[in-house]
């Protein structure tokens, strides 16, 4: 063997094992654009609508889409009881309620069901496109 590449082997495992762990840590962590100012309750006329209607146990569709930066009036109707949640946004609504968000980030979201409703609910999610 290179005696050269042998004595650097402890480094390389050393610069690999590095590696290793920042991958880690980066996947780890939520992707920047998603944070709780990406989504805002505004006061502003509505310039869209969505309805997600919930049943036992899951939403109407896997995935809505809807714009960024147009004030949206999101409606959840209810069979059972749910709410939703939009992770890593402040976006929060029980069933029955009417509230218009302003997105500012496109990505997508995961919509989960905010109540403990029985034993679907870990199956209650589905995706909120902004685009
Ligand atoms: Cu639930």
């Amino acid at each position: 063997m290179n005696r050269s590449l042998f004595r650097r082997l402890p480094l390389i495992a050393a610069a690999a094992g590095f590696l290793l762990i920042s991958a880690a840590c980066g996947s780890s962590s939520a992707p920047a654009s998603n944070g709780p100012s990406a989504a805002v309750e505004t006061t502003a006329e509505p310039t869209q609508d969505l309805v997600i209607k919930a049943t036992n146990y899951k939403f109407d569709q896997e995935s809505y889409t809807i714009k960024k930066g147009e004030p949206l009036r999101i409606k959840l109707e209810s069979d059972g009881i749910h709410g939703i949640r939009v992770a890593n946004t402040s976006v929060k609504m029980n069933a029955g309620d009417e509230k218009v968000y302003s997105f500012s980030e496109a990505g997508e979201y995961q919509i989960e069901c905010s109540i403990p409703c029985g034993p679907g609910h870990e199956k209650m999610i589905s995706v909120l496109k902004v685009v």
